[in-house]
């Protein structure tokens, strides 16, 4: 079976040369016009950017390569006595476009698991941390101390080829992948658990299989099942979210995978973005507080209402693209309503109710383009159920899995020799005079 850097060493010329024609031969062609409500309104809807592994649908929704979530799910080879896809699966099919045979992700699985041990000084440098750093802060620090080590920045210092570029970015991705859990499960157990051993690594698991382990949860099948799946979706979603831009922009100054992936974990810290599931949870919580055991939809709209007019956003709703509910949620709600015992947990019910009144308090309250919920309005309350209750720690699991799609995109652009990210800017007074000429 072929290595993931066989595969790609034999689909990168095909794409290197489909790029070349478009380039050639449509170059000129416009894709449509940019006006100034695009300019001061964060870009929404600009076609500005090269990006391959998925694409987003307004209405539909994510695909990978073509693939919707159901289709990944019925194809994406799952781990060892499991039934979810994997991240490996889900790596495997964004890096190249194929669905790869279960050996294959056996391979890479190993490999990972490989590579997955911190240098020492970084692990010292993560338990330096105080525990009153926010996670994600945290998660930012140990991923860009790997660059440390980086291929791609040793190679670029010795003077390699353009052509070469790909491949020590690709050494670079892959090793950042395997060591996010190490980093991410100290993380959790400095902070939260100080008294825990983290396990080894164990040779024979896949990355979320030893992710979970090392969260002590690996004995809980249905968490760690739940953990694949989650990490899998949550892998890409198109080039314009704030995470994949800024690793796409970062690593087009031909900043290290290391230190280019670190960026986007910062966007993906905001509260519009990665944060938001961290939110949810904060809310919802407030919100069982304030209602009780007695939880009525009634009770929910007045709730939804309040924070409505307090001039706060419902946590979970609405997309900058999405326009219908989002599959990811629907995915890991089709999770929860296959598990009998998920469907008696108070904090499950409370989010699911919540998912059936807040599309139309959004409608009346009549601001958002999209009432509906987002993956993050569900992607918490399964985790709190297992326990897995610190919710300040549920965007460092998204920070896990959008690596995925960050990594695809970082390895792809340098493979594709897509240049310094270079936009024009303009001055409100100079767009005044532009506006002064229609
Ligand atoms: N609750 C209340 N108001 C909302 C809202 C929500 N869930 N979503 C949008 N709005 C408001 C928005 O604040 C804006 O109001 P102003 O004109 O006063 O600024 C208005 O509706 C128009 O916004 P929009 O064009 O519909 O949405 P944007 O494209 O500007 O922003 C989001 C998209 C996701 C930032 C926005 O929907 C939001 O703030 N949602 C809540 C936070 C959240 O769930 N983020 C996670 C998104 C998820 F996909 C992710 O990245 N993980």
């Amino acid at each position: 079976t072929k290595t993931l850097k066989e595969t790609l060493q034999d689909i990168i010329p095909a794409k290197q040369e489909q790029l070349k024609r478009l380039k050639a031969e449509h170059g000129q062609t416009v894709v449509g016009d940019v006006k100034v409500e695009n300019i001061v309104g964060g870009m929404r809807g600009l076609k500005a950017m090269l990006w391959d592994a998925s694409v987003l649908d307004p209405d539909e929704g994510i695909r990978f390569h073509g693939l919707t979530i159901p289709d990944c799910q019925a194809s994406l080879p799952s781990a060892p006595g499991g039934k979810e896809m994997t991240a490996e699966s889900m790596l495997w099919l964004l890096l190249t476009g194929q669905v790869p045979s279960e050996a294959q992700t056996r391979v890479l699985s190993r490999e990972l698991a490989e590579k997955g041990d911190l240098p020492p000084f970084v692990r010292k440098l993560i338990d330096s941390l105080p525990k009153s750093l926010h996670p994600m802060t945290q998660l930012g620090i140990g991923v860009a101390a790997l660059n440390h080590d980086s291929a791609f920045q040793a190679a670029y210092e010795k003077g390699m080829k353009k052509t070469e570029y790909w491949t020590h970015a690709l050494d670079d991705c892959i090793d950042l992948v395997a060591k996010l859990p190490a980093i991410a499960a100290r993380i959790y157990r400095n902070v939260y658990h100080p008294n825990n051993q983290l396990p080894a690594i164990n040779k024979d698991l896949d990355l979320v299989g030893n992710y979970s382990a090392m969260l002590g949860y690996g004995g809980n099948h249905n968490l760690t099942e739940y953990l694949r799946l989650y990490i899998a979706i949550h892998g890409d979603h198109e080039g314009g979210n704030a995470s994949a831009h800024t690793a796409h922009l970062v690593g087009s100054t031909l900043s290290d995978p290391y230190i280019s992936y670190a960026a986007a974990l910062y966007a993906l810290a905001g509260p519009l973005h990665g944060l938001a599931n961290q939110e949810v949870l904060r809310w919802q919580l407030a919100m069982q507080k304030e209602i009780g055991d007695n939880v009525t939809y009634d009770k929910i709209r007045e709730y939804i209402w309040k924070t409505l007019k307090s001039g706060q956003v419902i946590p979970g709703y609405g997309h900058g693209v999405l326009r219908n509910p989002d599959p990811r949620f629907m995915a890991l709600q089709q999770f929860c309503d296959a598990q009998p015992e998920l469907n008696s947990s108070p904090i499950i019910q409370m989010v699911k109710k919540t998912s059936e009144v807040a599309p139309d308090v959004l409608k009346e309250h009549g601001k958002t383009k999209n009432p509906y919920p987002n993956v993050d309005a569900t992607s918490g309350c399964v985790l709190y159920h297992y326990g897995l209750t610190e919710f300040k720690y549920y965007t460092v699991i998204f920070g896990v899995s959008r690596a995925l799609g960050c990594v695809t995109q970082l390895v792809w652009a340098r493979a594709l020799g897509l240049p310094l990210e270079r936009p024009k800017s303009y001055s409100i007074d100079a767009l005044q005079k532009l506006a002064k000429k229609d």
